[in-house]
């Protein structure tokens, strides 16, 4: 590659980074509570389902996914080199507070919150990701909020073409030897430190940037290198474009209703999240290890993510042994 091609390509990695895909104008927002069942899935479910069995994500370690969501994408590379591209619709947050209570809805005056009844309040998915990200940060310090849930659609864009034009790194190998031990990667190395800030924008946060020509279909050479480093413990964020010809249509046919739990400082014992520790959070422990398919975490009316939190007394996941401890504090055995 020549290098005004190479530094055409790094502009172009820069300008599509952040970019939010084009969606089409009506593509509508289900209603929540009434249609789907956002519960049975979560994010990471909807993202593995179209990924197959081993995959990495393109921006190396999975907690970054958060930041990359709310209507926007999420790149994951499979073991053949295939890149997949998950696309999210934020369609509202479900809030629950413990009853008897209000929300503070004076801190939060600029979101557009709607109250469902008694106990829920909705997150409107009219309000700006901005709004929507403060308010959750506001909610999160709340005492009677019990829960958050972020509801998202998803499905997979296979209709263009994404490919990595290179990627940020941060780690202890030697950029020669990253360079020399992927030589099917192609690799030209860019030194961050003299690397315009508007073209890398990530520059204060990873130490090089290496541009890529293996960018295409079937090379595995990109996953074979980013599973080492995911191995060694080195960061990475990969530069994703993607082709964008194809305007999105709404493609419900193949949309996963699924939710991502914001998860709070909980009350300890509540797995049915009703602001209290009583016999029925016991109940509620055993039942969704029992009975999975009508009290488990993929059952409209089971068990929650938060539940599961509040419920785990010793940090090993739920088991009946928390069913028993919660028992126990409630007899006042120990
Ligand atoms: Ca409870
Ligand atoms: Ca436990």
């Amino acid at each position: 590659m020549n290098k005004k091609s190479k530094i055409f390509l790094s502009l172009f990695a820069s300008v599509m980074f952040m970019q939010t895909l084009p969606v089409s104008a009506n593509a509508e927002i289900p209603a929540l509570y009434s249609e789907h069942n956002y519960k049975a899935n979560s994010i990471e479910e909807v993202a593995a389902s179209h990924s197959g069995e081993n995959y990495i994500h393109l921006s190396g370690d999975a907690k970054n996914l958060r930041l990359q969501r709310y209507g926007e994408k999420i790149c994951n590379m499979d073991n053949t080199g295939k890149i997949h591209t998950i696309i999210y619709y934020w369609g509202g947050s479900d809030i629950k507070i413990k009853k008897g209570t209000e929300l503070p809805l004076e801190k939060l005056d600029t979101a557009i919150i709607d109250k469902i009844d008694d106990e829920h309040y909705v997150l409107n998915s009219d309000n700006e990701k901005a709004e929507a990200e403060k308010a959750i940060t506001i909610l999160k310090e709340c005492d009677n909020v019990l829960a958050i849930s972020n509801n998202y659609r998803a499905y997979e864009d296979t209709k263009n073409y994404s490919f990595i034009n290179g990627f940020y790194y941060k780690g202890n190998s030697d950029y020669e030897d990253i360079i020399a031990n992927n030589s099917r990667a192609k690799l030209t190395y860019v030194d961050l430190k003299e690397a315009d800030s508007k073209i890398y924008s990530l520059k204060d946060k990873y130490d090089a940037f290496f541009i890529t020509e293996a960018n295409y279909y079937g090379n595995n050479e990109l996953y074979d290198m980013f599973s080492t480093m995911i191995e060694r413990g080195d960061s990475f964020e990969c530069s994703v474009s993607n082709s964008a010809l194809a305007v999105f249509e709404n493609e419900a046919d193949v949309y996963s209703y699924c939710q991502d739990a914001v998860i709070i400082n909980g009350i300890e014992g509540d797995a049915n999240i009703d602001g209290d520790t009583d016999i029925s959070d016991s109940v509620m422990i055993m039942q969704s290890i029992a009975n999975p398919d009508k009290y488990g975490l993929k059952a409209p009316e089971g068990i929650t993510r938060q539940g599961c939190v509040n419920a785990d007394t010793n940090g090993d996941g739920i088991t009946n042994a928390d069913a028993l401890t919660i028992q126990k504090k409630l007899l006042k055995l120990e």
